[in-house]
């Protein structure tokens, strides 16, 4: 299980409490861009993370890609593919880097998507909901084999309803 965050904007705390949580238990904690901290900041150690366009420090990376539980996972903030207009332009991208998974944040807006072999994933935000959801969220990503299983969860940690996805990947 790996766990992926975005969009903290200036949040410290909830970045760590998520850290706290999981750090001994996931194989990944991904933070998606706009954290407003600095790439330096303690609080990094143990989680991936890159730039957002409200990230003034920028030694963040613009992406990262890392092989998780067998998966090829792209990382980025996606608003440099335009993310808000769809997922054309970071399909693109991801294909070429032949993710598997690719998880973005920047609309601040819980995504699960295929498109061909590939899993788009928003997981929300952990500061600043928009949209149907007005609930600040991250999401718990479960890896079996061709089975990824996607858990919305609140601060409080619990499942949210209608944010619960399996899909097959083939
Ligand atoms: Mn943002």
């Amino acid at each position: 299980m790996f766990v992926v965050m975005s969009d903290s904007h200036y949040d410290r705390e909830v970045i760590a409490a998520i850290k706290d949580k999981y750090l001994s238990t996931a194989t990944a904690i991904f933070h998606c861009g706009d954290s407003e901290l600095l790439s330096s900041d303690k609080i990094w150690s143990g989680i991936q993370v890159v730039a957002g366009n409200c990230d003034d420090d920028t030694r963040f990376p613009d992406f990262l890609l890392q092989e998780v539980e067998g998966k090829r996972v792209l990382l980025t903030h996606g608003h440099q593919f335009n993310v808000g207009f769809g997922l054309d332009r970071y399909s693109y991208f991801a294909e070429e880097k032949e993710a598997d998974i690719a998880l973005f944040g920047h609309i601040h807006r819980p995504v699960v998507e295929k498109i061909n072999h590939t899993l788009y994933l928003n997981p929300g935000s952990v500061a600043q909901p928009r949209g149907d959801y007005q609930i600040k969220m991250y999401a718990c990503v479960e890896i079996n084999e061709d089975l990824i299983t996607v858990s919305y969860k609140d601060l409080n940690h619990q499942s949210i309803d209608g944010l619960q996805f399996e899909l097959l990947m083939r």
